[in-house]
């Protein structure tokens, strides 16, 4: 099977790659059409950043940022909302989204009244502070359960859909992350589809000896395709037309 890949378009100022680039809407809308020809089959549009570090948005920016993006992009793809805020998930779903990528994974109520799918992602603590110390006695095991017992709360209140994330770089150390890709096939026989999300992140940088965000493509590919061999069904990345050859590579020709 081949996985879809999720786009990814940062409607933001600080994103930790592509801040700042698309705060614009028209500019925003148009990378967003790139992000469709290039093959993705959801587009992820988010205003808030979940950087190590971000502070907080206002939920009217929030909106603000997102809700004409996900208008005129919503009647040629599907869209989903990257956010952890229940209004701007509503905003957004009315705009036409029709998935919530959670990364607060509390969201379901939102998404099961709706009628829309929900993605649960696993974090460690809060953005601000969640890469000072992270701590897990079993990491694999920790995050399987707490996405476990959300993902069921989830199918219990009526979610159509319900994907599990488990969120690489959200409270993780450079072996955190790696144990998570390595043992990704523990969480995928929980049962739910899995999706991951590696693009451009710090732990690549540290891996390749400091290489910058945007100078991150292979190893982003390279993990990528891990997770695709281990069974995740949807990949978040910024550079869209090399990940959706990947996966293709992946899923379909070699058929893992
Ligand atoms: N990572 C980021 C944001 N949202 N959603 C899911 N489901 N999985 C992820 O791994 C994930 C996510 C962080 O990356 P990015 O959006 O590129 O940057 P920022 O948070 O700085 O906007």
């Amino acid at each position: 099977m081949v996985p879809v890949v999720m786009g990814i378009l940062n409607v933001t100022p600080d994103s930790f790659s592509d801040g700042g680039r698309f705060l614009d809407p028209d500019a925003a809308v148009e990378h967003g059409l790139r992000l469709i020809a290039e093959g993705a089959g959801v587009v992820d549009v988010g205003g808030e950043s979940t950087r190590p570090g971000a502070e907080p948005v206002d939920e009217i920016e929030e909106c603000r940022r997102v809700v004409p993006v996900i208008e005129a992009l919503a009647p040629h793809t599907r869209v989903s909302i990257d956010t952890r805020h229940p209004s701007v998930a509503e905003a957004a779903i009315a705009a036409g989204a029709t998935l919530v990528n959670d990364v607060s994974a509390d969201l379901w109520e939102v998404a099961a009244a709706a009628g829309v799918g929900w993605v649960a992602l696993h974090m460690q603590g809060d953005p601000r502070t969640m890469q000072a110390h992270p701590r897990y006695d079993d990491v694999v095991g920790e995050v399987r359960t707490f996405l476990v017992e959300r993902a069921e709360r989830a199918v219990e209140a009526g979610v159509p859909e319900v994907w599990v994330d488990p969120g690489i770089g959200f409270g993780k150390s450079v072996d955190h992350n790696l144990t998570l890709l390595r043992r990704l096939d523990e969480l995928v026989a929980a049962g739910h589809p899995v999706l991951v999300g590696t693009s451009r992140k710090g732990f690549l940088g540290k891996l390749t000896g400091g290489a910058p965000a945007d100078d991150r493509l292979e190893a982003s590919l390279a993990t990528a395709v891990v997770a695709a061999a281990k069974g995740a069904r949807m990949i978040r990345a910024h550079d869209v037309l090399p990940t959706v050859h990947a996966m293709r590579i992946v899923g379909e020709e070699v058929a893992v």
